[in-house]
Formats: C-alpha cells, sequence, structure tokens
C-alpha cells in the first residue's frame, strides 16, 4: 500500500491527483502546516520535514515531481508516462522537471515573503520581481497549450499534473488573472479533470477525518 504524507494544497497535491488519476490504492496521512513546527515526530520520517513524502514498500520519495514520473511509468506506462521510445520523451522529462524548478520555485518566494514570514521581515520587492520571474516563465506554458490541449505527447500526461500544481498555486497567489487566455484555458482543461476534483474533495474530508485544519497551506498567515 502506497502512503503519502500531506498537507492541504501543498506540493504533495502532484502525487494526491496523480493516485487518484490512477485508480491505485493508499493511505493519506494528512499533516498540519508547516510539519517542522506542528508535527515534530514527522522529521523521524523525514528529516526535511517537508510534504509530500511517498512509501511504496521500500521506496521512499521526497520530490514531488519525481513522484509523478515514478507513479506514472510504474502504474501507467505509455499512458499518463511518456516511454523512452516516444519521440517527444525528452520534452516530457523537460516539463516534469520544469514544473518544480523553475514554475513553483520563484512563487515559494513570493508565498514566504508576502504571507509566511512576519511583517517586519517580509520583502515586498522580493515578491513582486519573482512573481514577474514566474508569469515571464510561464511563456513555455502559453506556447505549447496555444495549438495543443496539453503539454507534450499529444495527450494528458504526469507532466500536466506536475505543471498543473504550479498553476493552482498560482491561483491561491492571486497571480491567476494574469494567465495568458491559452494558459487560463489550459488551466480550465486540468481543473475540470474528474481526478482532480476528487484529489481536492479528498484531501478535505482525511484532513477532517483526521483533525487537521483543513485550511490550504498557501492561504495560512503566519
Ligand atoms: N521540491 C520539493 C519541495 C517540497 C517542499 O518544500 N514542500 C513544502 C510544501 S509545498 C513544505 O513541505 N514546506 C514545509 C517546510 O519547508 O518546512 C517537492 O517538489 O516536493
Amino acid at each position: 500500500m502506497i502512503v503519502l504524507s500531506h498537507c492541504v494544497s501543498a506540493r504533495s497535491l502532484r502525487p494526491l491527483w496523480m493516485l487518484e488519476e490512477l485508480g491505485l490504492p493508499y493511505e493519506l496521512r494528512m499533516l498540519p502546516f508547516p510539519p517542522r513546527m506542528h508535527a515534530r515526530s514527522y522529521l523521524d520520517l523525514n528529516p526535511l520535514g517537508t510534504v509530500p513524502l511517498l512509501e511504496d514498500g521500500a521506496t521512499r520519495m521526497t520530490e514531488s515531481a519525481a513522484m509523478c514520473h515514478y507513479l506514472a511509468a510504474r502504474h501507467s506506462p505509455g499512458v499518463l508516462d511518456v516511454p523512452v521510445h516516444e519521440s517527444t520523451y525528452g520534452a516530457y522529462l523537460n516539463w516534469l522537471h520544469m514544473s518544480d524548478a523553475t514554475l513553483t520555485f520563484p512563487q515559494t518566494l513570493v508565498l514566504r515573503y508576502t504571507h509566511f514570514e512576519p511583517p517586519e521581515r517580509q520583502q515586498p520587492q522580493v515578491a513582486s520581481d519573482y512573481a514577474r520571474w514566474f508569469l515571464a516563465r510561464l511563456r513555455a506554458v502559453d506556447a505549447a497549450v496555444q495549438h495543443n490541449d496539453y503539454l507534450c505527447a499529444g495527450r494528458f500526461t504526469a507532466a500536466d499534473v506536475a505543471v498543473g500544481y504550479a498553476l493552482l498555486l498560482a491561483r491561491h497567489l492571486g497571480l491567476d488573472a494574469q494567465f495568458t487566455p491559452a494558459v487560463a484555458a489550459y488551466w480550465q482543461r486540468l481543473q475540470d479533470r474528474p481526478a482532480f476534483l476528487r484529489a481536492l474533495r479528498v484531501e478535505q474530508e482525511a484532513a477532517q477525518a483526521q483533525g487537521v485544519d483543513p485550511t490550504p497551506s498557501p492561504d495560512l498567515r503566519f
């Protein structure tokens, strides 16, 4: 049984959404955000204190985009996964890595320096610079979905889940109003997916059932 440690609407939504797309059985372990402050015992499992943590037998992973790759390759070869022999394999890997290294990364600076730091440590200049950085990097997504429903391979893949989370985070940061029409339409296609909607419902129900604050972690203010 796969066990996923998750905070509401954190990057761990990527593997949760994948699990729902794949219809796999899993256990969802909800944590208050940030776990390093509110669930100290979690550090025994993941010394980084970050979510997600995915445990699958002896496999332990702490990178959300890698989990999308892993779950697609293991459980959906040639469907949510793009195999090595397909011509768009390189593009697929590029999107998976870009999703966190290029798209989510600048947003975490916006989040931190506008919402998570106390007022005296907030950095409006850093936040606005990295919001602009993020929106500029979205040009790659805009170009890819101008004439295609999904990012690569002519179908919905794990890369769309990984990049889709960056678009969800942008919504929490109020940056979605600046999406281009093509990116906005792509984001709407992702949000309409039954598995995406199930993932959002499941995390709320699990938070309530496990006594964890159901507020999406990007909406928390410290
Ligand atoms: N690159 C990692 C980043 C993981 C990460 O930083 N997760 C955030 C939530 S989105 C977290 O757990 N933050 C809590 C902390 O830094 O203490 C991934 O994509 O999974």
